[in-house]
């Protein structure tokens, strides 16, 4: 199987956590986002939205982040990341969807327009993208602020997929202009998360270096 992302990719870092954890075989391309890679018609090819990750198995081509994670934990039989069990198993799907309609686009939209564009030089913030995004982060937060205050993962006793996609864009954290003061379960499951080995192997080395080609050994 081959993986095809970028360095940092907040929804390849998913997709890579989960190859961690399971210790699968999987070749990872990381691919150069300022250079144009994700529109060379190659790629295109493979992903028609030009966006990462997306998993080649064979003949089979999957893109959507969370679709990868799903289809990666069920072909490990026994692991507990993605349940058998069909309530637990809809748990999971739900806080998978719930992160990426509500939470981290929320989120992604704030950490974008404030943090990143303004780090890499990117242009303006687009203050009418972020305010509406700020209503519904504040809508969201205190849902997951809600749920973590009574469980330590998003289902069940451990780690599940869910977990690896909720905290997908944790790194952006500190310094998104948004205020996370009031939401200490989510910044406490954020810290611990943070340190699960295989979602930290997955972090960039530094800032700088998200969505560049890696340099070689
Ligand atoms: N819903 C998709 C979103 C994929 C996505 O937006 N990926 C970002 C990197 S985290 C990307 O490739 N951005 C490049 C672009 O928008 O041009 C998924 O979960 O896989």
């Amino acid at each position: 199987m081959k993986l095809h992302t970028f360095v940092g990719s907040p929804q390849g870092r998913k997709v890579e956590a989960v190859i961690d954890h399971l210790a699968l075989k999987v070749e990872i391309e990381y691919h150069d986002f300022f250079a144009g890679d994700l529109r060379s018609p190659d790629y295109v090819a493979l992903n028609p939205n030009a966006r990462v990750p997306t998993l080649v198995d064979g003949a089979f081509v999957l893109w959507e982040s969370n679709a990868i994670t799903q289809y990666l934990a069920d072909k490990v039989p026994g692991n507990t990341l993605f349940p058998r069990d069909p309530q637990q198993r809809a748990d999971v799907v739900r806080w998978q969807f719930w992160e990426l309609a509500h939470f981290n686009r929320a989120f992604g939209t704030v950490a974008f327009e404030t943090l990143v564009k303004p780090r890499l030089n990117l242009g303006p913030t687009d203050e009418t993208l972020v305010a509406p995004a700020l209503i519904e982060l504040a809508r969201t937060a205190p849902v997951l602020d809600g749920h973590l205050a009574k469980h330590p993962y998003m289902v069940g006793d451990g780690i599940t997929i869910a977990d690896y996609s909720m905290i997908r864009l944790e790194s952006y954290r500190t310094g998104t202009a948004f205020d996370w003061a009031p939401y200490r379960h989510v910044n406490a499951y954020f810290d611990r998360m943070r340190n699960v080995k295989h979602w930290a192997r997955s972090a960039p080395p530094s800032p700088s270096a998200v969505g560049a080609r890696p340099k070689a050994a």
